[in-house]
């Protein structure tokens, strides 16, 4: 399978950064998955899985920030054994740090380029607007657009009174209803992924973000799994996932974000809105239930 790479993401930015390195045997590639140190990375020519160069280990010595994660741009170079390598992470247009890390360079990159950060809260376990705001927070900064997306929207009487009183607390935030069992509002989600944007998908464990990364790929891409007893998620997710998706553009699954405390974000942040992305489907009427 080969891809075409503005398909993924790849743009003049991009482009720009990657020409200092452009070298024979040197592609650019995106990295889909780390797992131990090893990403998985995506090429024209397909996914392969690429080890750390020694310069991007020392600079990492430095500070973790410089450790690819998933969605960076980087640089790579098959070796004449057919080894491939990581040997630049290219300059990120923006990242998004976990809950409680504070600053990025404490090390707590959760995704970088994401062109729009959606918060997915589910509807049947009482959504609160203070969490959708704190997450929110954690995309200040990243240059991604926040959008909320509200699921399950099949578990409770009247989801789209509940879904209004939530749009009224993130003004300027769409807010979408998603069943994803039986794809109802998903097909207007895929705005956010056209012209090769990338969506990530933030919230709590259980929340339904892989299960919306199925949906949006129409097939099973990630592992789902029922709530435990107490309607707890399982942590199913454990490494943040990126998938390409039929039409192009790409889907950043995360594990549940931690939901304990608020170290390290601003209150203030929450309620501040992110600059517009490049992505289409701008709808920026305040307190709106998109599709309502
Ligand atoms: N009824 C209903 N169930 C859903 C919906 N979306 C997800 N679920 C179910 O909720 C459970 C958890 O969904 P996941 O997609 O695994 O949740 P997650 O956010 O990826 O969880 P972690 O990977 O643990 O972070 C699964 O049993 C899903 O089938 C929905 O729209 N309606
Ligand atoms: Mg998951």
């Amino acid at each position: 399978m080969t891809f075409d790479l503005r398909s993924l993401g790849w743009d003049p930015y991009f482009a720009g950064a990657y020409a200092a390195y452009d070298r024979p045997s040197r592609r650019p590639a995106r990295v889909m998955r780390v797992d131990r140190g090893v990403c998985t990375v995506l090429r024209e020519s397909g996914a392969v899985r690429a080890s750390l160069a020694g310069s991007v280990l020392a600079a990492a010595a430095h500070d973790a920030v410089a450790l690819p994660c998933v969605g960076d741009w980087v640089v790579v170079h098959t070796w004449p054994d057919r080894r491939v390598t990581v040997e630049s992470v290219l300059p990120r247009r923006g990242c998004v740090v976990r809950a409680g890390a504070g600053t990025a360079s404490q090390g707590g990159v959760f995704a970088a380029n994401l062109d729009v950060a959606a918060v997915v809260e589910p509807l049947d376990a009482a959504p609160d607007a203070g969490r959708i705001e704190r997450l929110i927070a954690l995309t200040v900064d990243s240059g991604a657009r926040p959008v909320v997306i509200l699921t399950k929207a099949d578990l409770v009487r009247r989801p789209a009174a509940i879904a209004a009183r939530l749009a009224a607390a993130v003004p300027d935030v769409p807010v979408h209803l998603v069943n994803a069992r039986t794809g109802d509002g998903v097909a207007d989600l895929r705005r956010y992924v056209d012209h090769g944007c990338t969506l990530g998908l933030l919230g709590f464990s259980g929340a339904g973000k892989s299960s919306l990364v199925n949906a949006l790929a129409g097939t099973t891409v990630v592992n789902t799994h029922a709530l435990c007893a107490d309607g707890r998620g399982r942590h199913i997710t454990t490494f943040c996932v990126l998938t390409p998706l039929p039409g192009g553009g790409v889907v950043i699954d995360t594990p549940g974000v931690p939901m304990a405390g608020r170290a390290g974000i601003d209150e203030g942040a929450g309620r501040r809105i992110l600059s517009a992305g490049r992505c289409s489907g701008r709808d920026r009427r305040p307190g709106h239930v998109v599709g309502s």
